[in-house]
């Protein structure tokens, strides 16, 4: 399998049992194929500097990564059922039943953030996840949790006070910290229903239209990477790092980063924040564009 997955410009991947897996109870669940036994997990850098300069988070600048990162795995998947016909190989990314960052910290492509994101050594958290789930065994590896530095700041910037302890430090629980949703800027950006007034607060501190990438550009994992403004003009990281660490990178092209009223309707369906349709979208724009007072 390694030799297959070799074939194609991957960022990185790794294998880890399924039976290591955290599964969630979720209605893709029942597309695990019957004696699941690998997980083959890949990464999928999008780090580009025009994306961090518009009104969007980065990963909605970017082409819709569902669209892209499917395709990928579809692709290796052919290469792969072509030496092993007998065998059943499923593609799945985010809207996936296996905890995705646990998955990838157990197989050794990063380490889990305070922010609860997978940050790696050289795409910094900048990556999307996707996996191939198969009943084919290989050689595969359980890495010992990893974490990163710990400095807290992640917490401290966050707009909604989101990031929060759950357990002391030097515990032996797994993880330490959660989001929570109801106060994250980007899951108050995904939502239907009426915000509330603390809400729709966060929203405009978090100063994005959709998504939002605050725990992300305060990390210094990041900002060793990709220089503490990342994407402005005034990234002090050598132009040559910056392209090493943004390769292979299937997200370099078609970046869309600043959503108004005027363009929304044309473009909104065909990017990663259309899923919530043009409603939410209007309501955030209206928050965006509210005067401070
Ligand atoms: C639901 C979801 C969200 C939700 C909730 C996120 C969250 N962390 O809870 C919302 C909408 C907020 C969200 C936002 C974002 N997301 Co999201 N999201 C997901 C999704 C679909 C599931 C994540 C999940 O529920 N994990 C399980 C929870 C339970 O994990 P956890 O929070 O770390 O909880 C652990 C600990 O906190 C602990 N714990 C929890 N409670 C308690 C209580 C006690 C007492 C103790 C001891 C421990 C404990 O145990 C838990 C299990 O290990 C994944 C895809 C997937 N299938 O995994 C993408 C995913 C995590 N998201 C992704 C991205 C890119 C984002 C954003 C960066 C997008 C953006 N720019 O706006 C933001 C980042 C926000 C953030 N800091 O997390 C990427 C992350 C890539 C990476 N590098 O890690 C993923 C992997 C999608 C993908 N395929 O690439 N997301
Ligand atoms: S995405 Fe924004 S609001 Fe959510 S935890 Fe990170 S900094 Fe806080
Ligand atoms: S900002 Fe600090 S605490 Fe937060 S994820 Fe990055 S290194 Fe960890």
């Amino acid at each position: 399998m390694k030799k297959v997955l070799e074939s194609f410009d991957l960022a990185d991947f790794s294998f880890v049992s399924f039976q290591h897996l955290n599964i969630f109870d979720v209605r893709s669940k029942a597309r695990i194929p019957q004696n699941a036994k690998t997980a083959i997990a890949i990464i999928f850098p999008y780090y580009n500097k025009s994306a961090f300069c518009g009104n969007v988070s980065a990963y909605c600048a970017v082409a819709d990564y569902h669209i892209v990162v499917m395709e990928q795995l579809k692709s290796i998947i052919c290469a792969l059922q072509q030496k092993y016909p007998q065998n059943s190989f499923v593609p799945f990314v985010d809207s996936s039943p296996v905890d995705e960052v646990d998955m990838a910290v157990k197989c050794g492509l990063g380490v889990k953030g305070q922010n609860s994101l997978l940050i790696t050594e050289k795409w910094g958290s900048f990556v999307f996840i996707g996996e191939i789930i198969t009943d084919l065994e290989t050689d595969t590896v359980l890495c010992d949790y990893t974490y990163c530095m710990g400095c807290g700041l992640c917490g401290k910037k966050c707009p909604g006070s989101a990031i929060e302890q759950v357990a002391a430090d030097g515990g032996t629980a797994a993880d330490r910290y959660r989001i929570n949703c109801e106060n994250c800027a980007s899951f108050i950006s995904q939502k239907k229903q009426e915000l509330t007034q603390q809400q729709t607060r966060i929203l405009k501190n978090a100063a994005t239209v959709f998504g939002c990438d605050i725990c992300q550009k305060v990390c210094p994992h990041n900002v060793r990477l990709f220089g503490a403004a990342m994407g402005t003009a005034s990234d002090d990281v050598a132009a040559e790092q910056e392209a090493e660490a943004v390769k292979p990178n299937l997200f370099s092209y078609d970046i869309f980063n600043t959503v108004t009223m005027e363009n929304v309707t044309g473009v909104y369906k065909a990017r990663p924040f259309g899923f919530r349709g043009l409603k939410v979208l209007e309501r955030n724009l209206a928050i965006y564009n509210t005067d401070n007072d």
